[in-house]
């Protein structure tokens, strides 16, 4: 049969195959300093997306994986916040590094976003340095001292992220832009968007769908606005940590970034142990409790979805988004796990027979506004379903993640690498050729058992 989305490439048959193929698509997105997070559309470093590669790149190569994380790592601003973006020289990405107006704040010599997404790194870095280990040799060398000489470098970020965006001990990280989830047009913000009204905003000229040219696949001009409307906001107040509360329009409790950093304060806790910290271990676990409880604690107990809040009205978000498993990431509870993990086996989520693969998608398939083509509406996240199986797996879940593994292999073999995939028919849909896509595929084939577990 041959399907409209048809792979002009040779057909991948194999995992061998798919190794070579993901490899090379790495390989062609690297400029020599960066991978960039995409070919076309997305042609400079993201901070998760940067995490994700580094863990692809350290199946082929641990030192080019580290410099990943150190490319990152420069960009860091005074304050400890990791930039969401790291421009490179392209051009050809719009909101670009002019629009930020984040000279002066960004270290000297860097041009960087002003606001920061899920902080996955020290998850993924704990990852890479226990690879290396195992290998033993010089590779176990250069990654523990990687580790040793960046550690206070993470825990400052951290730091960062405990106290200018979750002060208040909830254990629960705001954010002030969509972007910052790394969900960026999900329905979890419909909300909060809906009450953010664009002003004087600078007139705009949209790159994204130029390169997309199916502008369904894409957020919609009203969303862009009112995206821009929220960086101006903070290019207005210097994106000063202290003054963003009382001058941005969207401020959210996200449920997701939380759970990714109650794991990822777990993880630098195990790393600082080993690697010469061992004194910052206590205060790192006491934040991993936090944001669990934080999260734990968002739990709808009629849906057994977790939710975020929306600052500015006190209002819980409890729409059916793949952000719901977030205590999948983070619980300790084995009640809460396993009502979860019932849960995303349901009609409503991977258990639909109408699924092309049996993986979640990014909203559930019976969720009446799904928009399967759409973004973080309803397409299949590869990066996500990667992400979320290890945490499955390091709870001691084999089982689920082995099914995960098997469906992510047998849709990632169809060649694209695809941003996201169409749930019901398994069409890549978004940016082609995309790195972090690549860097799973990588992750699933290399699936070294004991990587990053408790
Ligand atoms: C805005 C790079 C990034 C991902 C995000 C994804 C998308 C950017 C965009 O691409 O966001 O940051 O322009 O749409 O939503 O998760 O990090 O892959």
């Amino acid at each position: 049969m041959s399907l409209p989305w048809q792979n002009p490439e040779p057909p991948i048959r194999d995992p061998a195959g798919l190794r070579t193929r993901a490899r090379a698509v790495l390989a062609a997105n690297d400029t020599g300093t960066m991978v960039t997070a995409a070919p076309n559309l997305y042609p400079h470093m993201w901070s998760w997306d940067a995490a994700f590669v580094a863990s692809g790149l350290s199946t082929v190569s641990v030192p080019r994986a580290l410099a990943e994380l150190s490319i990152l790592l420069c960009a860091q601003w005074a304050s400890g916040m990791i930039p969401h973006i790291v421009f490179s020289s392209a051009a050809g990405y719009f909101p670009g590094v002019d629009r930020w107006r984040t000279e002066g704040a960004s270290p000297p010599g860097v041009k960087s976003s002003g606001i920061c997404q899920p902080p996955v790194h020290a998850t993924l870095l704990r990852r890479i340095v226990e690879r290396a280990t195992a290998r033993g040799g010089d590779v176990a060398a250069l990654a523990a001292d990687f580790a040793h000489q960046s550690l206070p470098k993470w825990i400052r970020w951290h730091g960062w992220l405990r106290n200018a965006r979750a002060g208040d001990g909830s254990g629960l990280v705001t954010i002030y832009h969509g972007w910052e989830s790394g969900m960026d047009n999900s329905p979890r913000f419909d909300g909060p968007y809906s009450r953010v009204h664009p002003g004087d905003l600078e007139p705009f000229v949209r790159t994204d769908t130029r390169i997309v040219e199916d502008v369904s696949q894409r957020p919609s001009d009203e969303e862009y606005a009112r995206y821009l409307w929220l960086v101006q906001q903070m290019a207005d107040a210097r994106f000063d940590d202290a003054r963003l509360p009382d001058v941005v329009d969207f401020q959210v409790k996200d449920v997701f970034m939380s759970a990714a950093l109650a794991a990822a304060n777990e993880d630098l806790a195990v790393l600082a142990e080993r690697h010469g910290h061992g004194g910052e271990a206590a205060r790192l676990r006491e934040w991993a409790a936090e944001f669990r409880e934080g999260v734990d604690g968002t739990v709808d107990p009629a849906t057994g979805l977790a939710r975020d809040r929306d600052v500015l009205t006190g209002e819980w978000i409890g729409l059916p988004t793949i952000a719901g498993f977030a205590p999948l990431i983070s619980s300790a509870d084995p009640e809460m796990r396993a009502r979860q993990s019932a849960l995303v086996d349901s009609e409503a989520w991977t258990g639909d027979p109408r699924l092309a693969f049996p993986l979640p998608a990014s909203t559930s398939t019976v969720y009446p506004d799904l928009r399967p083509r759409q973004y973080w509406r309803g397409p299949v996240w590869p990066v996500m379903n990667w992400y979320l199986a290890t945490a499955l797996r390091r709870h001691g879940d084999n089982e689920r993640y082995a099914r995960w593994r098997e469906a992510s292999l047998a849709q990632l073999m169809e060649g694209h690498f695809g941003e996201y995939y169409e749930p019901f028919t398994g069409e890549p849909l978004g940016s082609w050729n995309q790195s972090w896509t690549a860097a799973v595929a990588l992750e699933w084939l290399d699936d070294a058992p004991g990587i990053g577990e408790r």
